[in-house]
């Protein structure tokens, strides 16, 4: 199998800690893709993924799997035993609903938060942000205002039970950790009075598959080229 990602970013860093949990990361090639460099809007890129995003797995008979929850259910069920998607219809039904909630109310206004009200990827990625999008700040701090009703959201959910999903850590948890990773990135802090999110938070940072995945920090590169 092939992982078509870039390390430090929260779509990839979602897989990479799927294949930790999984005990795959051994069994898998990571391939590189320069988002800064716009190589993921590319004709090559684009032919395994038309949505022009990562991260992207190729299986070994040539498929090519996108989207994280579709990669995520994949790598969950290839060895019979799924332990981050559910295995129980009423388990899967609520990692689900959360998972999307975690994308919905947190990982995508985050994401469109850094892309359109801060200087996000960079001026030659970003070409579409156009001026109307770019100037209009409310946009970008309604998105901002989202993603912290949705901090709030989750850190309630997590008052009543230890994971995001319910009693087990699972694919819902991984996208709220990765959606929190993002807004660091773009420099919304989480409420101080989101104090269970952030213990919470804490606790997930010291499983071994989220501590001791590989490819955890942004390639320093990028970090120089997006001018950090
Ligand atoms: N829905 C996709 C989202 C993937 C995504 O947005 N990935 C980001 C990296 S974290 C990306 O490739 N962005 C490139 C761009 O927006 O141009 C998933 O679940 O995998």
């Amino acid at each position: 199998m092939r992982i078509f990602d870039r390390p430090g970013f929260p779509n990839p860093a979602r897989i990479r800690i799927v294949l930790a949990e999984k005990a795959l990361e051994s069994q898998v090639e990571f391939v590189s893709v320069d988002l800064i460099a716009a190589e993921h809007q590319q004709p090559a890129f684009l032919e395994k993924n038309p949505s022009g995003v990562l991260p992207v797995l190729q299986l070994d008979d040539g498929t090519y799997i996108a989207e994280s929850t579709a990669i995520t259910e994949y790598l969950d069920n290839l060895d019979g035993h799924p332990t981050l998607t559910g295995t129980t219809p009423k388990q899967k039904a609520l990692i689900h609903m959360m998972q999307r909630r975690a994308e919905a109310e947190l990982l995508d206004p985050v994401g469109i938060y850094f892309h359109h009200a801060t200087p996000g990827l960079g001026p030659d990625l970003q070409a579409f942000k156009s001026p109307e999008w770019a100037g209009r700040q409310d946009w970008g701090n309604r998105q901002r205002d989202k993603a912290l009703r949705g901090m709030a959201y989750f850190n309630t959910v997590l008052r009543s039970q230890p994971f995001v999903a319910g009693d087990a850590f699972s694919m819902a948890d991984i996208t709220v950790f990765a959606g929190l990773m993002f807004a660091d990135a773009a420099g919304i802090a989480v409420p101080e009075d989101c104090s269970t999110l952030v213990a919470w938070r804490a606790k997930v940072a010291e499983l071994p598959s989220v501590k001791n995945r590989s490819g955890q920090m942004f390639v320093p590169e990028d970090l120089r080229r997006l001018g950090f």
